[in-house]
């Protein structure tokens, strides 16, 4: 039986997807390289020097910037990010999550957070529900991020549980393969999601009712 839920949060807790795409657009233009809606999907989930990675490939500048200079740009990325952030407030929570999030509580649920984000206290607590969670892993201690089960393991370890007994919730395909390898159930937030073991069109149809009805 579940007793406890790892959650990921940009696309399960938060539109964050939205904040990061304005932000890294503008590191874009400013190295040249073109901004696509792909580019834009394939960051997520994805980490802060990564994501600025494969922004300098898709306009071929890889090459182009030392090391420094592009600690430069991710900080100068973030630093934008942080500004939009503080304009988030509880509405911003995606659709039901809110009404999950009390359920689990009231059901007796642990919770924790494991997001590659460095910036996830600072988005709980503009949305007001820092407090739900036992803990919040930190992705600076991960010697690998998604699909590598670490971060999972450690939101389990968060909530003081064994993996068998948590399920994950993640919107990214990277997220479901991490969830799985560290044995935990999966909820995938698409229905593109084909590796997850229960599948949600969007976050506005996850309860636990829901996801006993289709567990069957
Ligand atoms: P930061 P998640 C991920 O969050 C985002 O999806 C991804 O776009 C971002 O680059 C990454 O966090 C790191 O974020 O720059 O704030 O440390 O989906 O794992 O909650
Ligand atoms: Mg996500």
């Amino acid at each position: 039986d579940i007793k406890g839920f790892a959650f990921d949060l940009d696309g399960v807790i938060a539109d964050s997807a939205r904040l990061h795409a304005k932000a890294w657009h503008q590191t874009a233009d400013e190295v040249h390289s073109e901004w696509t809606p792909e580019l834009a999907e394939a960051l997520k989930g994805v980490s802060r020097m990564d994501s600025l990675e494969m922004i300098l490939k898709a306009g071929g500048h890889e090459n182009d910037y030392t090391e420094d200079e592009k600690v430069a740009l991710a900080t100068e990325k973030n630093t934008k990010y942080l500004k939009l952030v503080e304009s988030l407030t509880p509405d911003d929570v995606l659709p039901g999550m809110k009404a999950f999030l009390d359920e689990l509580k009231a059901s007796g649920y642990k919770m924790s957070v494991a997001s590659a984000s460095k910036n996830a206290p600072a988005i709980l607590k503009q949305l007001k529900i820092t407090d739900y969670f036992e803990g919040v892993v930190d992705p600076a201690k991960l010697h690998a991020g998604k699909p590598d089960p670490e971060i999972f393991s450690l939101a389990a370890g968060v909530m003081d549980l064994a993996p068998e007994v948590v399920a994950g919730l993640e919107d990214s395909g990277a997220g479901i393969k991490s969830i799985n390898a560290a044995g935990e159930l999966s909820i995938g937030i698409g229905n593109q999601l084909m590796e997850a073991d229960v599948r949600f069109a969007d976050t506005s149809e996850v309860s636990l009712k829901n996801i006993k009805a289709k567990l069957g």
